[in-house]
């Protein structure tokens, strides 16, 4: 017994050895490149990707002609009887939009759902007799057509005269926000907004409870405010983010409704230890409610507009108001498919595709995983070029290759595999040796629409010059944007 038992003991050291040397002579697969901190969340990537995202302020100043409404409104006056908000989210969903955020309280207090902490809402209106709830409309045409929800809840309250206690106020906006959060199941975004009149009575606002309290009943949620947590303001009302656009930024650096930290919203810090990209919130016309003299805005400027957000590592917040019949206006609805159109009409062909592609060097090596190849793919989170460690800083570069003076376009667009942390903070493109852009970050998504419009070429050639330890390029397109006439000038 003794003996069998030695004898089977050999034989399985004999067999674990064996074991360790083909685990240790099993050829390594090259593992993606460490993380550069801060990263996105879950929900933020998600948000990332929907590049356009909508808007739909709506209450009594579409029934009053105004903006900011004084507080002193009577509800009689809101009666849109024409109300559909199916017509809404079709618009949205056709424009290939898959977020839609209402205004459900804006600063003068009057509330789209039937709230049990004030009757300055829906209930003391005609509109269907007082019985009427627009948030609950909302949220079901966006269930209906699967786009998400989000809510916009006002801070600055014109109307309630709990404005100016710090604790009671504070208290009744809890309980409003904790009336929307549970009351209309998943919400995806919710909005913070700093504004509020120079008049206005001194207020704290407990963002700390706002904040841990929104969390707590909605697990997928991005909060948006001019500090984030998770989405911040991008510092103006016009669509525009800076040419260098950092996610990362300093957090505590950062406070809601400071003027002087505008420009640091708009370009970021690359130095940033918090990861809290920028929304570009605009309007489709000149003013954030519906009036009747207004109109929108061109194709031109909402192509414009999508360039320097969407193009700029950033989500565009299009404004889309309904009138007060309770409809998007029919001018709006035809804008919104002439800009779907016109996007797909420049991003549906990747002329880059037809190409064959080539880099300085590849991580791992040719079957690494981590090729230049990656980038004509259709993942474009977690699929990239990465270059090999020991490329040297100064000449890493990605090459697209076409037959000769065979490639012709007018848009180059860029895009970091950003799961692993931001990092390109410069980069060239030439066309033929000859140099095209000159840029800084590139983010979630660069786009460069050529000043000197049309290029004729067969090698276009990024050059990453600046990076937080190795670049990964998840993207490259060449695209032609027949939209695009620089010569024209005037296109703002
Ligand atoms: C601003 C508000 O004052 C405007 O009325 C609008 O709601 C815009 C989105 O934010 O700060």
């Amino acid at each position: 017994m003794v003996k069998l038992a030695r004898s089977s003991c050999l034989t399985s050291l004999v067999l674990l050895s064996s074991f360790a040397f083909a685990v240790s002579t099993r050829e390594r697969v090259p593992t993606p490149p460490l993380p550069i901190l801060p990263l996105p969340s879950y929900s933020q990537l998600k948000w990332q990707q929907r590049e356009i995202i909508m808007f739909f302020h709506f209450g009594v100043n579409t029934f009053t002609d105004s903006e900011w409404g004084t507080g002193h409104e009577d509800p009689a006056i809101f009666d849109p009887v024409g109300l559909d908000a199916n017509q809404w989210v079709s618009a949205a969903a056709d424009a290939g939009i898959s977020l839609v955020i209402l205004t459900a309280k804006h600063h003068d207090g009057f509330c789209l759902w039937p709230s049990k902490y004030t009757d300055h809402s829906v209930e003391s209106s005609h509109w269907k007799g007082g019985k009427g709830d627009v948030v609950r409309e909302f949220v079901d045409a966006a269930k209906a057509h699967g786009v998400d929800a989000g809510l916009y809840l006002s801070p600055w309250d014109r109307h309630e005269p709990r404005y100016g206690h710090s604790l009671e106020y504070n208290e009744f906006y809890l309980a409003q926000l904790q009336e929307l959060l549970t009351k209309y199941e998943s919400v995806r975004e919710i909005w913070f907004d700093g504004a509020k009149g120079s008049n206005a009575p001194n207020m704290t606002y407990y963002f700390t409870e706002w904040f841990s309290m929104v969390k707590e009943l909605q697990s997928s949620i991005n909060i948006f405010s001019d500090a984030g947590p998770d989405v911040r303001w991008v510092g103006n009302e016009n669509g525009s983010a800076g040419t260098t656009s950092w996610a990362t930024i300093n957090g505590t650096a950062l406070s809601i409704g400071n003027a002087s930290i505008e420009r640091y919203l708009s370009t970021g810090d690359p130095r940033g230890t918090d990861y809290i990209p920028p929304e570009c919130d605009v309007s489709i016309r000149k003013g954030w409610f519906w009036h009747k003299s207004q109109s929108p805005k061109r194709l031109s400027e909402l192509l414009q507009i999508y360039y320097n957000s969407v193009g700029r590592n950033c989500v565009m917040l299009l404004n889309v108001p309904p009138n007060t019949t309770g409809l998007i206006s029919e001018t709006d609805v035809h804008r919104l498919k002439e800009l779907r159109n016109a996007l797909d009409t420049i991003f549906s062909v990747n002329l880059a595709e037809r190409c064959s592609v080539k880099a300085s060097s590849r991580r791992g090596g040719k079957d690494g995983g981590f090729g230049p190849e990656n980038v004509l793919d259709s993942d474009h989170l977690w699929t990239y070029w990465a270059p090999g460690d020991k490329d040297d800083d100064k000449d890493r570069w990605i090459e697209i290759r076409g037959a000769a003076g065979g490639l012709r376009f007018n848009v180059i667009r860029i895009q970091e595999a950003v799961g692993l942390g931001q990092r390109i903070g410069r980069h060239e493109i030439y066309v033929d040796g000859k140099k095209v852009v000159q840029g800084t970050t590139v983010g979630y998504k660069r786009l460069h629409r050529l000043e000197g419009g049309v290029v004729s070429g067969s090698v276009v050639r990024v050059r990453i010059t600046e990076s937080k330890g190795l670049p990964l390029v998840s993207s490259i397109g060449l695209h032609l944007d027949p939209y695009w006439q620089p010569k024209d000038g005037n296109w703002f």
